[in-house]
């Protein structure tokens, strides 16, 4: 059984649908990330970095005591090597091109488009600068991955993790009213990713409406727990 600590993001939704893509036995462990829970001591245990979403599977590969997993990209190869190599092509070059394109992601498309995200919807308004830099480096990354998709149905020739991990992003754009109509091939993927019904269960479970929306109100202490005192605070000691 794999304990899936969980927030219904864009990075929990990588998680959820490769469990379900995958089959592996997992349940869910629901956080409220504006309640803090995820500044809490124990969590540690489980990610070091505090943040969401992290993984302890309790039949871990090799044996052993339950091991943790944090960072969505490596939970997502752990899953995959548990799986017998699942969503991580055979072949050595779509291999390497899935490494590729998941570590683009982990390390470009995704921390660009939240930083996007949080100057756009969470930043006191007014800040014309952090909103064009990312505004700008969202609509490049986009382009890089229109231009991808034009050469390949999925980014590594063959569904894989990389996808996985970027879909749950692309949908995100719309929480930023960014549209993917300028992005043609994007659209055909990301309708032929959604279509899958391993996606769609994965996303089943939604964030609550005002996290979704293009201006989420925070209380002060919600502020602080996600970008503020308390935030800092968890890391200390
Ligand atoms: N690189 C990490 C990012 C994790 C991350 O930032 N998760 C967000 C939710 S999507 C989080 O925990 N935010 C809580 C906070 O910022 O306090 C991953 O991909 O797992």
């Amino acid at each position: 059984m794999i304990d899936v600590h969980f927030v219904p993001t864009p990075n929990g939704h990588k998680v959820s649908i490769m469990l379900e893509e995958t089959g592996l036995p997992h349940r869910l462990i629901p956080y409220d990330m504006l309640g803090g829970d995820h500044l809490k001591p124990e969590f540690r245990k489980v990610n070091p970095n505090h943040r969401l979403p992290a993984i302890l599977d309790h039949d871990p590969i090799g044996g052993g005591a339950p091991f943790a997993v944090f960072e969505s990209g490596a939970i997502l190869l752990y899953l995959s090597e548990k799986a017998g190599g699942a969503f991580m092509p055979a072949d050595p070059r779509r291999r390497s091109l899935t490494q590729q394109w998941l570590m683009w992601q982990m390390a470009g498309f995704g921390p660009m488009h939240g930083q996007a995200h949080h100057f756009i919807r969470y930043a006191p308004e007014g800040q014309d600068y952090g909103v064009a830099r990312y505004s700008n480096e969202a609509k490049r990354l986009l382009a890089v991955l229109d231009r991808r998709l034009g050469e390949a149905e999925y980014l590594a020739e063959e569904y894989s993790v990389a996808d996985m991990a970027t879909w749950p992003w692309v949908r995100a754009t719309r929480a930023i009213a960014l549209s993917l109509d300028p992005y043609p091939n994007i659209v055909r993927w990301f309708a032929a990713v959604g279509e899958r019904p391993a996606v769609a269960r994965g996303t089943e479970v939604k964030n609550a409406p005002n996290l979704s929306s293009l201006r989420p109100k925070l209380t002060a202490e919600q502020w602080s727990n996600l970008f503020g005192e308390n935030m800092l605070k968890s890391s200390e000691g």
